[in-house]
């Protein structure tokens, strides 16, 4: 029986993996170092992503990389609702990558789909901004903030201490009354952690599935990439492509990307291949 995630007034299939694409409307974000800052190259990317087969465009205003400069609340606004709306009124299900309950509030009246939060609704007021709007949330486990998250992070077992924290965040939000068809659980990549913590979070992913809650993944040109390759931020593209294909054979039910098209390709070839019945061969061959 398949799964359906509610994000809105979108209702995915959870059959298949899902595929968030990344835009960012920040003047310093690591991955693409603010090349869609610019409001109209912003929504031609989300555009594109969607044309490319992404089910969700995540929008985030400010940077949640290590060291990242604070934003205050109204730049994050003037910088991710307008997109919001305009997106969510072309039918786009755009998620918001936000830790500040007023932007939460603003992106949901403005059409947002879902609230994607690297610290799980942790700020005062962020679980009733979401609760009641029927948004989706993804609840992320981040230790320490983005300032100082990388200083030498120590877990006794990473991969329980991450799970068990995102249940307690998951009952908050049931307890706040957000349905669980519309919690998803991120074990946050790089939040806190290092290479060593990555990996083990990724062999131990299948117990984060195991709780029910559809998993997303995010390790896209993520630094871990590149200390296993050696290769720069902007030439992580098959290293980010194999993460995206080894957390979803571990159950993950959603990858945000930056590379969609490529991404969306590699995920079709695999799921072809993982489950032969799931693909049509009525197509002539070539
Ligand atoms: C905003 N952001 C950056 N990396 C992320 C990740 O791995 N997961 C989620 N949910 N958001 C992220």
């Amino acid at each position: 029986m398949s799964r359906l995630l509610h994000c809105g007034r979108h209702i995915f299939d959870l059959a298949r993996p899902l595929v968030m694409g990344v835009v960012n409307v920040t003047p310093d974000s690591f991955s693409d170092g603010g090349r869609f800052f610019d409001p109209q190259r912003a929504r031609e990317r989300a555009r594109r992503m969607r044309d490319d087969g992404a089910d969700l465009i995540d929008i985030g205003g400010e940077s949640t990389r290590p060291g990242a400069t604070p934003v205050a609340i109204d730049e994050e606004l003037a910088r991710v609702v307008p997109h919001v709306e305009a997106l969510a009124r072309e039918g786009i299900a755009v998620s918001v990558d936000t830790r500040k309950p007023a932007v939460m509030r603003a992106a949901i009246a403005a059409g947002a789909a879902m609230i994607n939060d690297v610290s799980a609704l942790t700020a005062p007021g962020a679980i009733e901004a979401c609760a009641g709007s029927g948004v989706a949330v993804c609840l992320m486990h981040m230790q320490g903030d983005p300032v100082s998250m990388q200083r030498e992070p120590v877990y006794g077992d990473v991969a329980a201490e991450v799970r068990d924290f995102l249940l307690r965040r998951a009952d908050a939000c049931v307890a706040a009354g957000i349905a669980n068809d519309r919690i998803v659980l991120d074990p946050g990549f790089g939040f806190g952690k290092t290479l060593a913590h990555n990996l083990t979070l990724m062999h131990a992913l299948p117990a984060l599935v195991a709780t029910g809650y559809p998993v997303m993944v995010g390790l896209s040109r993520k630094s871990s990439l590149g200390k296993i390759t050696g290769r720069l931020v902007d030439e992580r593209m098959a290293g980010s492509i194999a993460a995206a294909l080894a957390a979803v054979a571990r159950g993950a039910a959603i990858v945000r990307v930056h590379d969609v098209r490529e991404t969306v390709d590699a995920l079709r070839v695999w799921q072809a291949f993982a489950a032969p019945g799931s693909f049509s061969t009525s197509q002539t061959e070539q």
